[in-house]
């Protein structure tokens, strides 16, 4: 697994001790993210906006990519959130992508990873993340917990992830109060734009739920929204217009 192989690596340089103490001198305080991905009357659809320079299903899908221009504009023209992929082989992302945006940006990020181990959470809230994604079908349901756990601890949120019932039982039980329905199956990467409609009646009214990936159109936004999701999780589209400001515009309105 080349992510346990990295996060061994890295720990060579900074044990896990390391990095809490260095958490527990520094001031890592994080934003409330429910705040700014639950939907209200104001502001219905909440867009987390990703940065995502490839992906194992598309390959490169921005060539030219510049991941602080991008979230400069994701933070100026309203977007709610931004994702940032700082997964290296498959996503061409990387950690310092994260603390870069952090310094030229004032909402909420997420660290968007295979994440496995106690020791990426602690350093996605060093490089800056509010909150993390886990993953329900990578995760046994006893390292689930802990990972929550350990996140909530750091007072970073979690956005859990599920594309099936059985991950859905598994997050609940986990206590997550943010639920990611990913439309794509991250297996056979197909895709069930349906899944919402399946999901949502079954998860209990407070939670806040997020609608994840092949989101591209207004229409599809109102759909999901008029099922339940209260916020937008939205990678290639925004990578492959020619303007994103136009494309916020379009969602938010
Ligand atoms: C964004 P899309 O189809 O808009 O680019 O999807 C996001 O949902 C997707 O990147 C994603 C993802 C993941 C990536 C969802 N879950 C888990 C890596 C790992």
């Amino acid at each position: 697994n080349k992510t346990l192989i990295d996060v061994k690596e890295r720990e060579r340089e900074l044990s896990l001790d390391e990095l809490e103490n260095l958490i527990a001198d520094g001031n890592f305080s994080t934003k409330d993210v429910k705040k700014f991905l639950k939907s209200s009357e104001n502001e219905p659809i909440r867009i987390i906006a990703e940065v995502k320079k490839a992906s194992p299903s598309k390959g490169v899908i921005k060539e030219i990519f510049n991941h602080l221009e991008i979230a400069k504009e994701y933070n100026t023209f309203g977007a709610n959130a931004i994702s940032i992929l700082t997964e290296p082989h498959f996503f061409l992302g990387n950690l310092e992508y994260l603390k870069e945006i952090r310094d030229i940006t004032d909402i909420p990020l997420l660290r968007k990873d295979f994440i496995l181990t106690k020791y990426q959470i602690a350093e996605a809230l060093v490089y800056g993340a509010d909150f993390i994604l886990l993953i329900a079908a990578s995760l046994e349901q006893e390292l689930l917990n802990e990972l929550y756990t350990y996140a909530r601890g750091l007072d970073l949120e979690v956005l859990v992830e599920v594309h099936d019932k059985e991950d859905l039982e598994k997050a609940l039980k986990s206590g997550a109060t943010i639920i990611g329905i990913n439309h794509r199956n991250l297996k056979t990467f197909e895709m069930d734009m349906k899944l919402c409609e399946t999901l949502i009646p079954l998860i209990p009214k407070d939670k806040i739920i997020v609608a994840e990936s092949g989101v591209s159109d207004i229409e599809v936004i109102k759909r999901l929204h008029s099922v339940g999701a209260d916020a937008f999780l939205i990678g290639e589209h925004f990578m492959r217009v020619p303007s994103i400001k136009e494309e916020l515009k379009k969602f938010k309105n």
